[in-house]
């Protein structure tokens, strides 16, 4: 039976990335204390407690998500701003970027009777464009209540971010993600996985989800749309910074402010909007520098 090895909380960025790397999934185990998990729970239940289902197999008839996460929870913000998984997800995605992005979150409860949810590649949302050495997603879901095998645990195929693209894995190469409440998998864009079915007559599994992505990719979740200015407004540069409110290379991500007549805000950082004047990639080192990642 194939199984998702476990971390201690103090593992190091190197141990996470290492597991990475060879399995494509890893858990750590009871990184969240009671009152994170509360704070938590309070501030998602008045979402979670409206019915908001899927509406195709793929997202589950008996499963609620929720969204726009760092708008509505503050202590989903600093779920998101989690030290040692932003650090992992940097150093597990550096290869590919010059820094990483919040690409998606979302509150997940998968209630009794539903099934087992299409083994797949999160990867997939961009239609399979993006070539197979380029790893595109550090992925992370922490467990609000509870996840076992009965009620909903993630399946994972550990090692299958290394399997051809079509083979598809043996029952027993399937893995699920039992942990307890305030641990968290993490898990790449191109490793198979699920969401489990949940055979309990009462249970509901629950999962706060933190992608992040290359800094260079469209995001699953708009977070402009999500979480537009007047939200943003609210948050830490910091937090900002990491839902896309920066540039992510020289002209990357810029804007120009169409209300401002006095033209002071012409392709500059959206950090302008709340006033900040951080701009790291506003020089260039030399138009031969981005020249050169011009022709690469
Ligand atoms: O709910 C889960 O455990 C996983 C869900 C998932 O993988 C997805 O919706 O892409
Ligand atoms: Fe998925």
């Amino acid at each position: 039976m194939a199984e998702i090895q476990h971390l201690e909380a103090t593992a190091t960025t190197g141990d996470i990335t290492d597991v990475l790397v060879r399995d494509g999934a890893v858990i750590l185990d009871n990184v969240m204390g009671s009152d994170e998990l509360d704070r938590l729970k309070a501030e998602l239940s008045p979402y979670l407690a409206q019915s908001v289902y899927g509406q195709d197999e793929f997202t589950g008839f008996k499963t609620q998500r929720i969204g726009a996460l760092i708008a509505r929870s503050e202590a989903c913000g600093d779920v998101a701003l989690h030290p040692l998984m932003l650090a992992s997800a940097r150093q597990y995605l550096k290869d590919f970027c010059d820094d990483i992005q919040l690409h998606f979150t979302s509150a997940v409860a998968i209630a009794p009777g539903e099934s087992a949810q299409i083994l797949h590649r999160d990867r997939g949302i961009w239609g399979g464009y993006l070539p197979r050495k380029v790893e595109p997603l550090f992925s992370t879901i922490w467990a609000l209540t509870p996840f076992t095998r009965d009620n909903g645990a993630t399946q994972v195929v550990p090692g299958s971010h290394h399997w051809e693209k079509d083979r598809y894995p043996e029952p027993h190469e399937i893995a699920y993600a039992e942990m307890n409440a305030g641990s968290v998998l993490c898990y790449t864009g191109t490793v198979l996985h699920g969401g489990g079915a949940n055979v309990t007559a009462d249970e509901v599994r629950t999962g706060v989800f933190m992608h992040y992505a290359l800094g260079w990719l469209r995001q699953e979740e708009n977070q402009y749309l999500s979480c537009p200015p007047h939200h943003a407004s609210k948050l830490s540069p910091e937090l900002r910074a990491l839902i896309g409110y920066a540039k992510g290379g020289y002209v990357l991500g810029f804007y120009s402010n169409p209300d401002d007549d006095s033209m002071k805000y012409e392709s500059v950082s959206p950090e302008h909007l709340f006033s900040e004047r951080i701009e790291r990639f506003g020089a260039i080192e030399g138009a031969e520098h981005v020249v050169s990642s011009s022709m690469k």
